[in-house]
């Protein structure tokens, strides 16, 4: 009896043994499997949350860089007491709505250092408009028997003051531009270029 107890115990022994060995295996088995799957969730979760990120970011950027042709401008031109303009040259696109903004910066009264901006209709000669203008005090020396020869102007203005007008681009071409107070056109002119569209 006691024998057999104590083969019976062995064996009872042997068998938890083997059970715990059993009992081992499966749970490394099982973290084995578990990791593998937390490892392709993981991997999956991540590959798919890099897309989610990514994603917006490509349909951001065309979106950035598309770049509009404006159909609207908006130029600045300063004038002085020294009779000058701060710019020579303008350049526009054909068709563009012409924002065109002239400061006086100096402090001398209209009647004295007047400036206005003047911009000339194709092959119109800048010295035979000047000239012509000087008669013309009351109409802001631009003479209205000759609007034909004018694509817009501005009011005459003194020191400290602004004028703002809006008129649309000619077509692509190079023209003229002036002060048409008495004796300032001959320095206070530039070129107006128009590019085509
Ligand atoms: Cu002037």
């Amino acid at each position: 009896m006691r024998k057999y107890a104590f083969v019976h115990s062995k064996a009872v022994n042997f068998m938890s043994n083997n059970l715990k060995k059993h009992t081992q295996m499966n749970t490394l088995k099982s973290l084995a499997i578990l990791g593998i799957i937390v490892f392709l969730s993981s991997c999956g979760g991540g590959s798919s949350s890099t897309e989610s990120t990514e994603a917006p970011k490509e349909e951001a950027q065309p979106a950035a860089e598309v770049v509009a042709v404006s159909d609207s401008i908006s130029l600045e031109i300063e004038a002085n007491d020294q009779m000058q303009f701060n710019k020579e040259e303008l350049k526009v696109t054909a068709g563009q709505v012409v924002t065109l903004t002239l400061k006086h910066t100096g402090k001398m009264p209209k009647e004295a250092m007047g400036h206005n901006w003047v911009l000339l209709a194709s092959g119109t000669d800048v010295a035979t408009f000047g000239t012509s203008a000087v008669s013309a005090a009351s109409s802001g020396y631009v003479p209205q028997d000759k609007l034909d020869q004018v694509i817009a102007y501005t009011k005459v203005i003194g020191g400290g003051e602004e004028v703002s007008i809006t008129f649309e681009a000619p077509k692509a071409g190079y023209y003229k531009f002036l002060c048409s107070f008495p004796g300032h056109w001959g320095v206070m002119q530039g070129d107006f270029v128009v590019s085509p569209k």
